[in-house]
This record gives structure tokens, C-alpha cells and sequence, in this order.
């Protein structure tokens, strides 16, 4: 397809400049500015909106494009093989040409404006400059191509499941947990800090395991579930909390999207979390809220997973 051609040109561009990016850099966990948890959230939002309108046909492809490239990962910057770079760029260009072009510029004006200006021209001089130039010229060219193959209207919303075991399960998941998630810092920064001793690499091994369970799940209850998680960021409170029938909503949307993946694809991402999750990460969590509130939760998680298991 055209996006496919563009992005081998954008490869020709681009790739010397992927090479000298150092993707293992910690400096990309943090904000990219001051910290603006709520207007963060808004920034994500957007791209949960986007994600949302996306074909979800294209976003597996996309995972899988990204999974391939973790696996062709050489050096110490991180980088991925040449054809895996093309690769991902032409799943990515085709994600974009799914959903309407004000759903991308949203998501760049929000991502904008929590974007200190200094920080591209930081991010330029950590690598050769004319090979930045060079990547950004063959962008500039290749959103031309996607723009022209760009539909106009966003596909359907998805269908939500209703009277089923995991909703019923979910109401009282909710009701267990939901003291909890009020006792919960959600507009703390320590949510951006690094794990205590773990390099990107290992860390990426996770996100990888997660990658392949997105790349697994049905489309339409991911697509519900960016939905839901849309809608109940609609619902926050000055504390970034939302409203309990939003968290219900998105507990629901959520084990139905993990009774639709194996069972072992759900454990392969919680095995990787541990190994990278120290006790002391957790420790801190519970130390931050009322442990009646988390054991209640937890409960309530217990009995929950058992009624996802049971339809998995
Ligand atoms: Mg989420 C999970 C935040 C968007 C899909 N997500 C999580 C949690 C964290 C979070 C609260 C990971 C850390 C953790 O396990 O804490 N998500 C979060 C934010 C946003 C977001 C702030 C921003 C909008 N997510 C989002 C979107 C999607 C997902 C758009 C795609 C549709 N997210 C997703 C999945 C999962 C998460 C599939 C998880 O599996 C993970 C999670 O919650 O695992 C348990 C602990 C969790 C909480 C504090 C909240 C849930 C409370 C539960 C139901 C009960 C608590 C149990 C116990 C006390 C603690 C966990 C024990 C542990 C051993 C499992
Ligand atoms: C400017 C001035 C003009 C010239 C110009 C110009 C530049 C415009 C630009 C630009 C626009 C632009 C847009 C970019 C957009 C990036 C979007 C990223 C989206 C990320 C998402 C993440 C996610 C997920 C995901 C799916 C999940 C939800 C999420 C589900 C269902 C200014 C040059 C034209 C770069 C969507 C993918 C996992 C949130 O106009 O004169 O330069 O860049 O998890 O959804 O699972
Ligand atoms: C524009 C203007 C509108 C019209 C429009 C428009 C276009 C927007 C577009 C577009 C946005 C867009 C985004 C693309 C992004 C591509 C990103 C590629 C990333 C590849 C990576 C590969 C890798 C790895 C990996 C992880 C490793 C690092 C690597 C570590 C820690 C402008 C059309 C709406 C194409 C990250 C995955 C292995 C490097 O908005 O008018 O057209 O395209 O090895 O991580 O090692
Ligand atoms: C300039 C002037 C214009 C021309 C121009 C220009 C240059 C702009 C530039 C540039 C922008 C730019 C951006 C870059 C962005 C790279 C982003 C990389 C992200 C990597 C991540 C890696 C990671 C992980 C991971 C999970 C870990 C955390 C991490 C935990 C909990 C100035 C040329 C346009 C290079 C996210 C995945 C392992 C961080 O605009 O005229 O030149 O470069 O380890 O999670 O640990
Ligand atoms: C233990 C001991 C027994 C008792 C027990 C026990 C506990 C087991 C547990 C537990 C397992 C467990 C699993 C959890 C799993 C969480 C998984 C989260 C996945 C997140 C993903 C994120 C993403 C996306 C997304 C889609 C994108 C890709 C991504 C596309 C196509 C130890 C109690 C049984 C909590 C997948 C969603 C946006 C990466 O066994 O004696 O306690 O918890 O962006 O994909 O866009
Ligand atoms: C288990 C054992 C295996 C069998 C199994 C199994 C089950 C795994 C499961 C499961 C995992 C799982 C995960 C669930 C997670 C739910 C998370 C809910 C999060 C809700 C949020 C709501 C909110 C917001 C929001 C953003 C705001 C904060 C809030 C800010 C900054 C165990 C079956 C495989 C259900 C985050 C979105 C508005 C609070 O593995 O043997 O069954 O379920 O307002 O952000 O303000
Ligand atoms: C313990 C002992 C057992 C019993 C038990 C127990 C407790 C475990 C616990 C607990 C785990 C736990 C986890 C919690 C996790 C909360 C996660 C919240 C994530 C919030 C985010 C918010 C955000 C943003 C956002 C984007 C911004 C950055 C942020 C930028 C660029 C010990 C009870 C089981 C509470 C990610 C989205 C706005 C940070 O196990 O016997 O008690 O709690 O602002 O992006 O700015």
C-alpha cells in the first residue's frame, strides 16, 4: 500500500537518527515540562479518544509491528533493525490514516501544551542535528501520504456487553474497592519514577508481555474499554478521582478484556511485573492509604478474577 512505500522512504530518512537516539534514556519517564498530572491527563485522554476511533484491526497489527521490534533490539541505545523501524512506522501511519485528522491534531495540541518549548530542541541536541533535520523532512513527507489515504469519519462505537457475569461481578468488585481508590494520591508524581535498580531493558521486557496481550484481545472490548476509561476521566473530581458508577463502568470493561485473552497470556504480563516490581515499590503504596480500604480491595479483586477465570 502507499503508506507502506512512504514508509520505507521515511526508513531512508529516519533511521540514522532512531540509531542515535538513546532509547534507553531514563530522561523519557519524565514529564516533558513541569508536572501537570491534570492536564496530563487530559493530554492522555486525547490519545485514549484516538485509540478508541482507531481501527482496532490496525492497532493489532500495530503490537505485533512493535513486539517484532522489541525482538530485533541491538547496541546500547536500544534500537530495533532497520526493517522492524519501517515496519512500525508503516503501522503506525496506518493507524493514523484510521481515525479522522482533528483526532490526531487534538492529541498534538494537548501533548503540546504540556510540552515545555525547550525540550525538542533539548532532545535535538542529543543527537546528530542534520540527521534530525533529515528525519523530520521525511515525516513532513510521509503525513502527506498518510493524510491522502486518511478517512473522514470515526468508525462505529463499540458494543458493550450488558447482564453479564463480569458486569454483575464488577458492581461488587466496585463496592469493595472503591474506599480505596478515594484513599489513592492519583495526581502524585511518584508514578513517574524510576523502578529502584531496574535498567529500560528489563523494564521493557514487561511492557513487551503487555504488548502481546493488547495484540491478543478482542478489538471491540479494547475499544470499550478506551470508551469507558474516556468516560470516566469526564467524571473526575478535583483529586482526579472518578465517579463510582465510571469506576464500575471500567472494572467491568476490564475483566471482560482479560476473559478474552489465555490465561497464561494474563500471567506471562503479571510473572514480568514482578520481576521488575520490587516489594518495597508496593510496600509504599500500601504504606500511602488506609489498609482496611486496600484489604478490602484486594478481596474484592480475589473474588472477581474467579468469576473472569470461570468465562476466560
Ligand atoms: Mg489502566 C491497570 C491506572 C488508562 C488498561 N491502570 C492499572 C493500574 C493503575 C492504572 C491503577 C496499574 C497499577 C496497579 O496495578 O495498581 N490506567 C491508569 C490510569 C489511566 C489508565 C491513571 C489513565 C487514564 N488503563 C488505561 C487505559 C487502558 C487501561 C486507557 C486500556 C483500555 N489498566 C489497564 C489494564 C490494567 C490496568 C488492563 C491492569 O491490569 C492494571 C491493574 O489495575 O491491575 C490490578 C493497582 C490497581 C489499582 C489501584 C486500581 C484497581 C483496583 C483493583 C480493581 C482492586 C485492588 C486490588 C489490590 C489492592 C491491588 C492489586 C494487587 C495486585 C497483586 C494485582
Ligand atoms: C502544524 C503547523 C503546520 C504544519 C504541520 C503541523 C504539524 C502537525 C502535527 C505534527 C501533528 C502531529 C501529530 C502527532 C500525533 C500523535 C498522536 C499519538 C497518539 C497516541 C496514541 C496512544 C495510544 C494508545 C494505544 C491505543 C489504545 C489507547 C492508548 C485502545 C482501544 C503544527 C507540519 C502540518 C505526532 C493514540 C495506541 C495503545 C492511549 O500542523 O503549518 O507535527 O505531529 O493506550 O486504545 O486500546
Ligand atoms: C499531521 C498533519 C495533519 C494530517 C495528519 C498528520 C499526521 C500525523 C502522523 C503521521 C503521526 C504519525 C506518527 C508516526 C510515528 C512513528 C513512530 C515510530 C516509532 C518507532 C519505534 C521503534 C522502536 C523501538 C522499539 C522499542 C525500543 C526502541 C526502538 C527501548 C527502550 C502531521 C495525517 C493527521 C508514524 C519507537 C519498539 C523496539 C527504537 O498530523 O494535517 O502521519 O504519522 O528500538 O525501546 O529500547
Ligand atoms: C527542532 C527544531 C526543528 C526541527 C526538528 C526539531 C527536533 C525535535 C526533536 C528531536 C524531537 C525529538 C524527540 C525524541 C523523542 C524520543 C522519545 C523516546 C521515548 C522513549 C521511551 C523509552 C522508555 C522506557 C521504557 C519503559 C520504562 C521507562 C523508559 C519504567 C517504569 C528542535 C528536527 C523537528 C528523540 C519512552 C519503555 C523501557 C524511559 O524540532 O526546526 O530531535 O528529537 O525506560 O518504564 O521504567
Ligand atoms: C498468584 C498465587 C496464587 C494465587 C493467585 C495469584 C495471583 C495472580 C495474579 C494477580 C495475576 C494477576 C494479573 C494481572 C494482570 C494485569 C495485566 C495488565 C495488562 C495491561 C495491558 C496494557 C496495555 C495496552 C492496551 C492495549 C494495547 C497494548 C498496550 C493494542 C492492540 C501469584 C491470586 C491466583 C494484575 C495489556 C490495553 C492499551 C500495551 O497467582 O496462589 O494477582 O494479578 O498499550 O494493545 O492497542
Ligand atoms: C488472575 C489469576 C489467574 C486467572 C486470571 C487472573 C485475573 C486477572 C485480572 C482480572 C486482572 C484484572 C484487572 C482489573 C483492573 C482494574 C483496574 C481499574 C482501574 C480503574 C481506574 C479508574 C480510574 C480513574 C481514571 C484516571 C484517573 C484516576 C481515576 C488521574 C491521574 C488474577 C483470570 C487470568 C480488573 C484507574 C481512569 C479516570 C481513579 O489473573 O489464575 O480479573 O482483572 O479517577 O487518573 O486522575
Ligand atoms: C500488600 C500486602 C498484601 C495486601 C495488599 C498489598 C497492597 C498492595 C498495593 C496497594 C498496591 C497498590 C498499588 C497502587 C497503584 C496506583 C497506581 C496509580 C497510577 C497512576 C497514574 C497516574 C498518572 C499520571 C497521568 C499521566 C502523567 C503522569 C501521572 C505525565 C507525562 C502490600 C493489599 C494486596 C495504589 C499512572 C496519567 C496523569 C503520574 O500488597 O498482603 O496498597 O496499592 O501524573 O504523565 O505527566
Amino acid at each position: 500500500d502507499q503508506i507502506g512505500d512512504a514508509a520505507k522512504k521515511l526508513g531512508d530518512a529516519s533511521y540514522d537518527f532512531a540509531k542515535e537516539v538513546d532509547w534507553n534514556n531514563g530522561v523519557f519517564l519524565q514529564a516533558p515540562g513541569s508536572f501537570q498530572p491534570l492536564k496530563a491527563l487530559k493530554a492522555i485522554d486525547k490519545m485514549i479518544e484516538m485509540g478508541a476511533a482507531a481501527d482496532p484491526e490496525l492497532l493489532k497489527k500495530a503490537a505485533d509491528a512493535h513486539h517484532k521490534a522489541i525482538g530485533s533490539i541491538s547496541g546500547p541505545n536500544g534500537v530495533t533493525s532497520r526493517a522492524d523501524w519501517d515496519a512500525v512506522n508503516a503501522a503506525l501511519g496506518r493507524v493514523v490514516a484510521s481515525v479522522p485528522k482533528q483526532k490526531v491534531m487534538d492529541v498534538y495540541d494537548a501533548v503540546k501544551d504540556i510540552t515545555d518549548p525547550k525540550v525538542p530542541a533539548y532532545m535535538k541536541s542529543l543527537v546528530n542535528g542534520a540527521d534530525a533535520e533529515k528525519a523530520y523532512q521525511g515525516f513532513l513527507e510521509f503525513k502527506d501520504v498518510v493524510a491522502a489515504n486518511q478517512v473522514t469519519t470515526a468508525s462505529a462505537a463499540a458494543t458493550v456487553p450488558t447482564g453479564d457475569k463480569i458486569g454483575t461481578a464488577a458492581k461488587a468488585l466496585s463496592d469493595a474497592s472503591y474506599p480505596f481508590i478515594k484513599d489513592i494520591d492519583w495526581l502524585s508524581d511518584v508514578y513517574l519514577k524510576p523502578l529502584p535498580g531496574k535498567t529500560a531493558p528489563e523494564t521493557l521486557k514487561a511492557i513487551d508481555k503487555m504488548i502481546v496481550m493488547g495484540s491478543k484481545m478482542d478489538g471491540n472490548l479494547l475499544k470499550a474499554a478506551a470508551e469507558a476509561h474516556h468516560k470516566a476521566i469526564g467524571s473526575i473530581d478535583a483529586k482526579g478521582v472518578t465517579s463510582p458508577e465510571d469506576y464500575e463502568a471500567v472494572n467491568a470493561a476490564l475483566g471482560r478484556i482479560v476473559a478474552s485473552v489465555p490465561k497464561q497470556t494474563v500471567m506471562d504480563v503479571y510473572n514480568s511485573m514482578a520481576k521488575i516490581v520490587d516489594s518495597s515499590v508496593t510496600n509504599n503504596m500500601f504504606s500511602k492509604v488506609n489498609p482496611l480500604d486496600a484489604l478490602s480491595a484486594a478481596k474484592g479483586f480475589y473474588t472477581f478474577k474467579d468469576v473472569v477465570e470461570a468465562v476466560q
